[in-house]
């Protein structure tokens, strides 16, 4: 009997999925390779269904031989040890740029080691499936549904990237933008909302002085544009009787994490470090925070990060290992070990450190100053996630000042306007869906 093979990666089966497999059946055995929790994710949108699931409901598919894993976008693994005589796909993939049309060239290159053939069935897409795209884009916003991709990213291994986003235009270029690079498709897997980007779009100081309110409504604002994780900056979290209310109103719109800094007073933002005048709180203190606001956090996916500013303070790694093994102890999910140095020493020397003691809690670091460390580095010293914090407001902030300086000068606008996206391009930046 000949061997077919077919990959999916779908979280939905539909009827082009099963004309798909009937006409492999045709062909011969048919093999299915799901593909992983972790190739889904760097291609589309962290799947709903996890592997183990997909590949329960596709064994069951009437047709169905075989089901194995597919832990790669390209085939090539699969092929070479299964080696059969067909691959059939939907023929949408031939017209498509990007990553699809490189996986269908690698495909035939691969098959045709062996004299193994690609068939290409007309693509049927019901008008139904629309539908469906729409509901399970709108669940992938749902509180919970959101929620838990964090965790769930954090537990591959791999290292979590985050990206400063502080109104809804920013968050779109975090969920949207993705690039193809050393033969991968790499995109953010998550948003920070900063304090000092979120205060510093309003004018404001970051001093805690954007209160809880107006930060939520910038959150909302992020919200209802993307699906992907946000870790919410909730400064030092302020009072321990308020901080029991706010993270139970964080938990209900759907954030992942929540990061509270051990700090206390009049907070300064922590690049300033020791030029002006801030203090570390107490540990006994911070614990009861921490130990206040997982009393009152019912969503085992959500996160309660506790984040340590010694070294930003010139308290030394000693003191944070001591603080983070306590923060740890009264329930902190994770640890963010902050710096302002401009090479990474202190923080490897803090992660391998804590390591020592500690395999699983979550370290998160933010490279503003050691910001030429790559991220496989950080992943080598057992770090989960990186928060790129302010780049977004940093990089806008110097084009619009350009722009008003420009018309001063010019006493018009036709300068300023060559540096401008052009009226057509702004109008249909953001599609009507
Ligand atoms: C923020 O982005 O608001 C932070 C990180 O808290 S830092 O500005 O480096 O303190
Ligand atoms: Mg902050």
């Amino acid at each position: 009997m000949k061997k077919v093979y077919l990959c999916m990666s779908t979280d939905i089966i539909q009827t082009g999925h099963i004309n798909v497999i009937e006409k492999a059946a045709e062909l011969g055995e048919v093999t299915v390779g799901v593909l992983s929790d972790k190739y889904v994710a760097m291609y589309e949108k962290y799947p709903i269904l996890p592997l183990e699931e997909r590949m329960k409901i596709i064994r069951n598919i009437k047709g169905v031989a075989q089901v194995i894993v597919q832990d790669n976008i390209y085939y090539d693994e699969n092929l070479r040890n299964l080696k059969p005589d067909y691959v059939i796909h939907g023929d949408n993939w031939k017209n498509q740029d990007g990553y699809q049309r490189a996986v269908r060239e690698r495909v035939i290159e691969v098959l045709s080691e062996w004299g193994g053939e690609l068939v290409e069935i007309p693509y049927y897409k019901s008008t139904n499936l629309r539908l469906f795209e729409n509901i399970t884009s709108e669940f992938r916003g749902l509180p919970e549904m959101r929620r838990q991709i964090l965790r769930k990213k954090i537990t591959s291994g791999d290292i979590v990237k985050i990206m400063v986003a502080y109104d809804g235009l920013s968050a779109l270029l975090v969920e949207k933008t993705n690039v193809e690079k050393d033969g991968e498709r790499r995109q953010f897997d998550g948003i920070w909302m900063s304090s000092l980007c979120d205060s510093t779009a309003k004018g404001k100081p970051d001093i805690e002085l954007v209160d809880l309110t107006s930060r939520m409504n910038s959150l909302n604002d992020i919200m209802e544009v993307t699906s992907k994780p946000i870790i919410f900056d909730a400064d030092t979290g302020g009072l321990v009787e308020h901080f029991r209310y706010n993270i139970q109103t964080l938990e209900r719109m759907g954030v992942s994490a929540v990061i509270i800094e051990d700090k206390v007073g009049l907070k300064r933002n922590s690049l300033f470090g020791n030029e002006v005048e801030q203090h570390q709180d107490t540990i006994e203190n911070f614990c009861d925070k921490i130990r206040e606001g997982k009393k009152v956090i019912k969503s085992s996916a959500f996160m309660l990060i506790a984040r340590i500013e010694s070294l930003i303070l010139d308290q030394g790694v000693d003191d944070a290992l001591e603080r983070a093994k306590a923060y740890v102890d009264a329930g902190a999910d994770g640890i963010m070990i902050h710096s302002r140095a401009k090479t990474p020493d202190e923080i490897f020397e803090f992660a391998d450190r804590f390591r020592e003691t500690d395999r699983d809690t979550a370290i998160v670091v933010v490279p503003t100053t050691f910001n030429q460390v790559k991220e496989k580095e950080f992943k080598a010293h057992k770090i989960n996630i990186v928060i790129y914090a302010n780049h977004m407001l940093r990089a806008a902030f110097p084009a619009m000042q350009k722009v008003v300086k420009s018309v001063l000068e010019n006493e018009r606008c036709y300068e300023a306007s060559q540096d401008c996206m052009s009226i057509k391009d702004i109008l249909t930046l953001v599609p009507m869906e």
